[in-house]
Protein backbone atom coordinates (compact mmCIF):
# COMPACT_ATOMS: atom_id res chain seq x y z
CA UNK A 1 0.00 0.00 0.00
CA UNK A 2 1.14 3.42 -1.20
CA UNK A 3 1.70 5.84 1.97
CA UNK A 4 1.31 9.41 1.73
CA UNK A 5 4.48 11.15 1.85
CA UNK A 6 5.11 13.95 3.53
CA UNK A 7 8.37 14.17 3.51
CA UNK A 8 9.09 13.83 0.51
CA UNK A 9 11.87 16.79 -0.95
CA UNK A 10 11.22 18.09 2.50
CA UNK A 11 7.44 19.19 1.50
CA UNK A 12 5.32 18.38 4.13
CA UNK A 13 1.95 21.14 4.20
CA UNK A 14 -1.76 20.85 5.97
CA UNK A 15 -4.28 18.98 3.81
CA UNK A 16 -1.38 17.90 0.90
CA UNK A 17 -1.12 13.79 0.71
CA UNK A 18 1.89 13.05 -1.99
CA UNK A 19 1.35 9.85 -3.39
CA UNK A 20 4.27 8.65 -4.85
CA UNK A 21 4.00 6.81 -7.67
CA UNK A 22 0.09 6.24 -6.77
CA UNK A 23 -0.89 5.51 -10.23
CA UNK A 24 1.99 3.52 -11.80
CA UNK A 25 0.16 0.66 -12.35
CA UNK A 26 -2.57 2.08 -14.00
CA UNK A 27 -0.45 4.32 -16.25
CA UNK A 28 -1.05 2.90 -19.84
CA UNK A 29 -4.71 2.17 -19.10
CA UNK A 30 -4.99 6.15 -17.66
CA UNK A 31 -3.56 6.98 -21.18
CA UNK A 32 -5.52 4.67 -23.01
CA UNK A 33 -8.50 6.44 -21.56
CA UNK A 34 -7.18 9.66 -22.46
CA UNK A 35 -6.44 9.12 -25.75
CA UNK A 36 -10.06 7.65 -26.29
CA UNK A 37 -11.42 11.21 -24.77
CA UNK A 38 -9.48 13.25 -26.97
CA UNK A 39 -11.04 11.52 -30.23
CA UNK A 40 -14.38 13.09 -29.40
CA UNK A 41 -13.00 16.07 -27.55
CA UNK A 42 -9.88 17.08 -28.63
CA UNK A 43 -6.70 18.95 -26.83
CA UNK A 44 -7.49 22.49 -27.35
CA UNK A 45 -5.07 26.47 -26.49
CA UNK A 46 -8.26 27.84 -24.42
CA UNK A 47 -8.21 31.47 -24.95
CA UNK A 48 -8.90 33.68 -21.41
CA UNK A 49 -10.36 36.78 -20.42
CA UNK A 50 -7.58 39.76 -21.86
CA UNK A 51 -6.97 37.75 -25.09
CA UNK A 52 -4.21 35.52 -23.85
CA UNK A 53 -3.77 31.99 -25.24
CA UNK A 54 -3.08 29.20 -22.45
CA UNK A 55 0.16 27.36 -23.39
CA UNK A 56 -1.31 24.36 -21.37
CA UNK A 57 -3.49 22.11 -24.28
CA UNK A 58 -6.69 21.00 -22.53
CA UNK A 59 -9.66 19.05 -22.33
CA UNK A 60 -12.13 17.33 -19.81
CA UNK A 61 -14.29 14.53 -19.14
CA UNK A 62 -17.38 14.49 -17.00
CA UNK A 63 -18.17 17.99 -16.13
CA UNK A 64 -15.76 20.50 -18.24
CA UNK A 65 -13.86 23.28 -16.93
CA UNK A 66 -13.63 26.16 -19.69
CA UNK A 67 -12.10 29.21 -20.73
CA UNK A 68 -13.11 32.15 -23.21
CA UNK A 69 -12.59 35.77 -23.51
CA UNK A 70 -15.81 36.12 -21.13
CA UNK A 71 -14.18 34.77 -18.58
CA UNK A 72 -13.77 31.15 -16.67
CA UNK A 73 -16.97 28.44 -16.03
CA UNK A 74 -17.90 24.98 -15.62
CA UNK A 75 -20.04 23.22 -18.38
CA UNK A 76 -21.00 20.06 -19.04
CA UNK A 77 -20.96 20.95 -23.05
CA UNK A 78 -17.74 21.53 -24.91
CA UNK A 79 -18.05 24.80 -26.87
CA UNK A 80 -15.90 23.25 -29.53
CA UNK A 81 -18.66 20.77 -30.90
CA UNK A 82 -21.42 21.25 -28.72
CA UNK A 83 -21.83 17.85 -27.28
CA UNK A 84 -21.68 16.44 -23.59
CA UNK A 85 -18.06 15.93 -22.81
CA UNK A 86 -17.20 12.47 -22.78
CA UNK A 87 -18.45 10.42 -19.19
CA UNK A 88 -15.36 10.28 -17.03
CA UNK A 89 -14.02 6.55 -17.64
CA UNK A 90 -14.20 3.87 -14.35
CA UNK A 91 -10.69 3.70 -14.13
CA UNK A 92 -10.55 7.73 -13.87
CA UNK A 93 -13.26 7.49 -11.16
CA UNK A 94 -11.86 4.45 -9.53
CA UNK A 95 -8.27 5.93 -8.93
CA UNK A 96 -9.59 9.57 -8.07
CA UNK A 97 -12.04 7.59 -5.37
CA UNK A 98 -9.06 5.39 -3.99
CA UNK A 99 -6.40 7.97 -3.84
CA UNK A 100 -8.93 10.70 -2.09
CA UNK A 101 -9.51 7.23 0.67
CA UNK A 102 -5.86 7.02 1.40
CA UNK A 103 -6.12 10.64 2.65
CA UNK A 104 -9.25 10.36 4.35
CA UNK A 105 -11.86 11.30 1.97
CA UNK A 106 -14.46 10.15 0.81
CA UNK A 107 -14.35 11.63 -2.86
CA UNK A 108 -16.52 11.27 -6.14
CA UNK A 109 -15.55 13.30 -8.33
CA UNK A 110 -18.04 14.90 -11.09
CA UNK A 111 -15.51 16.17 -13.30
CA UNK A 112 -11.62 15.84 -15.08
CA UNK A 113 -9.93 18.71 -16.55
CA UNK A 114 -6.93 16.66 -18.80
CA UNK A 115 -4.10 19.17 -18.82
CA UNK A 116 -1.41 18.55 -21.61
CA UNK A 117 1.98 20.26 -21.52
CA UNK A 118 4.29 20.41 -24.40
CA UNK A 119 8.00 21.63 -23.54
CA UNK A 120 7.65 25.49 -23.10
CA UNK A 121 4.23 25.11 -21.12
CA UNK A 122 3.26 26.62 -18.16
CA UNK A 123 0.62 27.71 -15.65
CA UNK A 124 0.84 30.92 -13.47
CA UNK A 125 -0.37 30.98 -10.05
CA UNK A 126 -4.21 30.47 -9.73
CA UNK A 127 -6.38 29.51 -7.39
CA UNK A 128 -8.92 26.81 -8.43
CA UNK A 129 -12.48 28.33 -7.05
CA UNK A 130 -14.82 28.09 -9.82
CA UNK A 131 -16.42 24.37 -7.96
CA UNK A 132 -19.25 24.10 -5.95
CA UNK A 133 -18.10 22.77 -2.72
CA UNK A 134 -14.61 23.22 -1.32
CA UNK A 135 -14.69 20.47 1.41
CA UNK A 136 -14.06 18.17 -1.18
CA UNK A 137 -10.50 17.53 -2.18
CA UNK A 138 -9.11 18.10 -5.63
CA UNK A 139 -6.73 15.02 -6.72
CA UNK A 140 -3.76 15.68 -9.15
CA UNK A 141 -2.36 12.85 -11.65
CA UNK A 142 0.99 13.45 -13.20
CA UNK A 143 1.54 11.25 -16.45
CA UNK A 144 4.93 11.45 -18.35
CA UNK A 145 7.74 14.18 -18.37
CA UNK A 146 8.22 15.76 -14.23
CA UNK A 147 7.21 19.29 -14.10
CA UNK A 148 8.62 21.76 -10.93
CA UNK A 149 4.97 22.40 -9.19
CA UNK A 150 5.05 25.41 -6.76
CA UNK A 151 2.57 25.72 -4.01
CA UNK A 152 1.67 28.52 -2.43
CA UNK A 153 -0.58 30.17 0.35
CA UNK A 154 -3.82 31.88 0.08
CA UNK A 155 -2.77 35.08 -1.03
CA UNK A 156 -0.66 35.65 -4.09
CA UNK A 157 1.99 36.87 -2.35
CA UNK A 158 2.83 34.06 -0.22
CA UNK A 159 6.06 32.25 -0.18
CA UNK A 160 6.32 29.16 -2.46
CA UNK A 161 7.65 25.67 -2.30
CA UNK A 162 8.56 24.11 -5.21
CA UNK A 163 7.91 20.60 -5.56
CA UNK A 164 8.85 18.11 -8.56
CA UNK A 165 5.93 15.81 -9.39
CA UNK A 166 6.80 12.74 -11.19
CA UNK A 167 5.31 10.04 -13.85
CA UNK A 168 2.43 7.90 -11.66
CA UNK A 169 2.38 11.09 -8.72
CA UNK A 170 -0.83 11.66 -7.16
CA UNK A 171 -1.76 14.51 -4.64
CA UNK A 172 -4.66 15.31 -2.88
CA UNK A 173 -5.52 18.37 -2.12
CA UNK A 174 -7.72 18.52 0.86
CA UNK A 175 -9.00 21.03 3.54
CA UNK A 176 -6.79 24.04 4.78
CA UNK A 177 -4.71 23.50 1.56
CA UNK A 178 -8.02 23.38 -1.25
CA UNK A 179 -7.65 27.13 -1.63
CA UNK A 180 -4.30 27.91 -2.13
CA UNK A 181 -2.17 29.26 -4.70
CA UNK A 182 -0.53 27.12 -7.31
CA UNK A 183 1.43 26.83 -10.78
CA UNK A 184 3.79 24.91 -12.88
CA UNK A 185 6.91 26.30 -13.89
CA UNK A 186 7.98 26.08 -17.79
CA UNK A 187 7.94 22.41 -18.55
CA UNK A 188 11.17 21.62 -19.93
CA UNK A 189 12.43 19.01 -23.08
CA UNK A 190 12.90 15.39 -22.21
CA UNK A 191 11.97 11.99 -23.05
CA UNK A 192 9.20 9.23 -21.52
CA UNK A 193 7.97 6.06 -22.95
CA UNK A 194 4.12 8.03 -23.05
CA UNK A 195 5.86 10.74 -24.89
CA UNK A 196 7.79 13.81 -24.90
CA UNK A 197 5.13 15.84 -22.45
CA UNK A 198 3.14 15.97 -19.66
CA UNK A 199 -0.56 14.94 -18.81
CA UNK A 200 -2.23 16.23 -15.77
CA UNK A 201 -5.44 15.52 -14.44
CA UNK A 202 -7.02 17.15 -11.93
CA UNK A 203 -10.25 15.70 -10.62
CA UNK A 204 -12.96 18.12 -9.09
CA UNK A 205 -15.86 17.58 -7.88
CA UNK A 206 -17.88 20.91 -9.48
CA UNK A 207 -21.32 19.92 -7.99
C1 LIG B 1 -3.72 22.73 -5.02
N1 LIG B 1 -3.07 21.93 -12.70
O1 LIG B 1 -5.58 22.26 -13.62
S1 LIG B 1 -2.07 19.88 -10.49
C2 LIG B 1 -5.24 22.96 -12.66
O2 LIG B 1 -0.07 20.26 -13.05
C3 LIG B 1 -3.86 22.87 -12.15
O3 LIG B 1 -1.61 20.77 -14.48
C4 LIG B 1 -1.69 21.81 -12.39
O4 LIG B 1 -3.50 23.61 -11.29
C5 LIG B 1 -1.08 20.86 -13.36
O5 LIG B 1 -6.01 23.76 -12.09
C6 LIG B 1 -1.44 21.43 -11.00
C7 LIG B 1 -2.01 20.10 -8.76
C8 LIG B 1 -3.12 20.92 -8.16
C9 LIG B 1 -4.34 21.04 -8.76
C10 LIG B 1 -5.36 21.72 -8.14
C11 LIG B 1 -5.16 22.29 -6.88
C12 LIG B 1 -2.92 21.48 -6.92
C13 LIG B 1 -3.93 22.17 -6.27
C14 LIG B 1 -6.19 22.97 -6.19
C15 LIG B 1 -5.97 23.48 -4.94
C16 LIG B 1 -4.73 23.38 -4.36
FE1 LIG C 1 -5.24 24.61 -10.42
Amino acid sequence: MTQPDLFGESFARAGVAILRGFALTDDIALVAAIDAIVAEAPFRHMMVPGGGRMSVAMTNAGIGWVADTRGYRYDRADPLSGQLWPDMPPIFVDLAHRAAREAGFDFSPDGCLINRYEPGAKMGLHQDINEGDYSAPIVSVSLGLPATFQFGGLKRGDPVEKITLHHGDVVVWGGPARKSFHGVLTLKAGHHAIGGHRYNLTFRKVL
